[in-house]
C-alpha cells in the first residue's frame, strides 16, 4: 500500500490545549505523524509519497467559502493584532447570539468559525493544514488511480470540522473533502467509516441531508464524552440523507469484543449500500492507553479491524484522524494497514 506524507506537517507545533481545567501543550503534537511514518517504513508498507498541490477549490465543496479563505488569514491577522504564540477562541455564537452576522475582528472571528477552543493556530498551522488536505486528495487520485487502497497520512485530523467550524484539532474535513472529490469523479456513492474513538460530528454536519455519502461512524457515548453535542443513536440523516447516517455510541470501557460487534453492523450497513469508495477516517485512540480516551482496544486488534474492511472487497482510502498514545501510534496505525493487506 502506497502512503502519502508531507514534512509540512510539522509546522503545526507548540500550541495548546484546554483539558479537565488546565491549559496544557495540545496532544495533536508532530510526533504522531512522524513515528507513523516511521512505522510505515519499518514494516515496509509500501512506498511513501509526496503530495502533489492542489487549489482550494475541493474543500469548498464541502465547506463554506468564507470559512476556507479565513484560514490563511488567520496567522496574519493575530500578528496583526500584535499577538505571539498561538490562538485561541473565546466566545462563540451559542443559542441565544447571532451566528449569521461576520464579525470583523480576530478574536471573534476566531469564535465565529470554532466549536471549541480545540483548533488553535500558530505560525505554521495554515501550511500543515494546506499540506494534510494535499495528502488527502493525493492519496485519494492513487485510489481513483486503480491502487487497491491508499494510506492518506493526514496531520492536522478533519473530522471534527464542518461546512463552517473547526475544532478537535480539525481545520478542513480531509474524509469529507475526498468523499466529495470522488462524487466529482463521477463515483455514485461513497461510504465513510469513521472508527475514530470521537463522534466526527463535522463530517456527518456536512453529509447529513445527503444520500449519496453514507456514514458509519464508531465512537464513545457523546452524553459523556468530547464532542457531547452530537453522536446519538436517533441521528439518522434528514431529508435525502435519512437512513444514511448510523451512530455506534459506546460506553466507556468498551472492548474489542464489543466495538467489533458494531463495526459487523456497520459493515452489514455498508455492504447494502454497495458504494464505489469506502473511506475510513482512521483514528487509533480507541486504544487501551490513549492519554484521553476510554476503550480498550489493544494492539492486536488493529489488524482485525484492517481485516474486515478488506473483506469489503472496495477502493479504500485510509485518511488518518486521532490516536494520542504517541510511543504506540504507529505499531496501531499500520496494524491496520497490514490487516488489511493481510500480513
Ligand atoms: N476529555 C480527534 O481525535 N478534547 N480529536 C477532549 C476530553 C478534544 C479529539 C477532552 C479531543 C479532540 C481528531
Ligand atoms: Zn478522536
Amino acid at each position: 500500500m502506497k502512503t502519502v506524507y508531507s514534512p509540512r506537517h510539522a509546522g503545526h507545533a507548540g500550541n495548546f490545549e484546554l483539558i479537565s481545567g488546565a491549559i496544557v501543550p495540545a496532544f495533536e503534537k508532530p510526533s504522531r505523524a512522524e513515528i507513523i511514518k516511521a512505522r510505515v517504513e519499518a514494516v515496509k508498507l509500501g512506498p511513501i509519497l509526496p503530495p502533489g498541490e492542489h487549489d482550494l477549490s475541493h474543500a469548498k465543496r464541502v465547506h463554506r467559502e468564507d470559512f476556507i479563505d479565513f484560514m490563511p488569514t488567520v496567522w496574519p491577522l493575530w500578528e496583526a493584532s500584535g499577538r505571539d504564540g498561538s490562538t485561541i477562541p473565546f466566545t462563540w455564537p451559542t443559542r441565544g447570539l447571532r451566528g449569521d452576522r461576520r464579525p470583523a475582528t480576530i478574536d471573534a472571528l476566531l469564535g465565529f468559525y470554532s466549536f471549541d477552543a480545540g483548533a488553535n493556530f500558530v505560525a505554521g498551522t495554515w501550511e500543515a493544514i494546506k499540506s494534510s488536505y494535499d495528502v488527502a486528495l493525493t492519496g485519494a487520485k492513487l485510489v481513483q488511480a486503480g491502487e487497491r487502497a491508499a494510506f492518506a497520512l493526514c496531520r492536522p485530523p478533519g473530522h471534527h470540522a464542518g461546512s463552517a467550524f473547526m475544532g478537535g484539532y480539525c481545520y478542513i474535513n480531509n474524509a469529507a473533502v475526498v468523499a466529495q472529490w470522488f462524487r466529482d469523479q463521477g463515483a455514485a456513492r461513497i461510504s465513510i467509516l469513521d472508527v475514530d474513538y470521537h463522534h466526527g460530528n463535522g463530517t456527518q454536519e456536512i453529509f447529513y441531508r445527503r444520500g449519496d455519502v453514507q456514514l458509519l461512524n464508531l465512537h464513545a457515548d457523546p452524553m459523556v464524552e468530547y464532542p457531547y453535542f452530537l453522536g446519538h443513536a436517533d441521528e439518522i440523516g434528514e431529508g435525502a440523507g435519512e437512513g444514511f447516517n448510523h451512530n455506534y455510541p459506546m460506553p466507556f470501557g468498551t472492548t474489542f469484543d464489543e466495538w467489533s460487534a458494531s463495526l459487523e453492523d456497520a459493515c452489514a450497513k455498508l455492504e447494502a449500500y454497495g458504494p464505489d469508495v469506502v473511506i475510513v477516517s482512521l483514528g487509533v485512540d480507541t486504544f487501551e492507553k490513549d492519554p484521553i480516551s476510554q476503550f480498550k482496544l489493544a494492539s492486536a486488534d488493529y489488524p482485525k479491524i484492517g481485516a474486515r474492511i478488506a473483506k469489503l472487497g472496495k477502493p479504500t482510502l485510509f485518511v488518518m484522524e486521532g490516536g494520542y498514545a504517541v510511543d504506540e501510534i504507529g505499531v496501531n496505525a499500520v496494524g491496520v494497514l497490514t490487516g488489511f493487506e493481510d500480513r
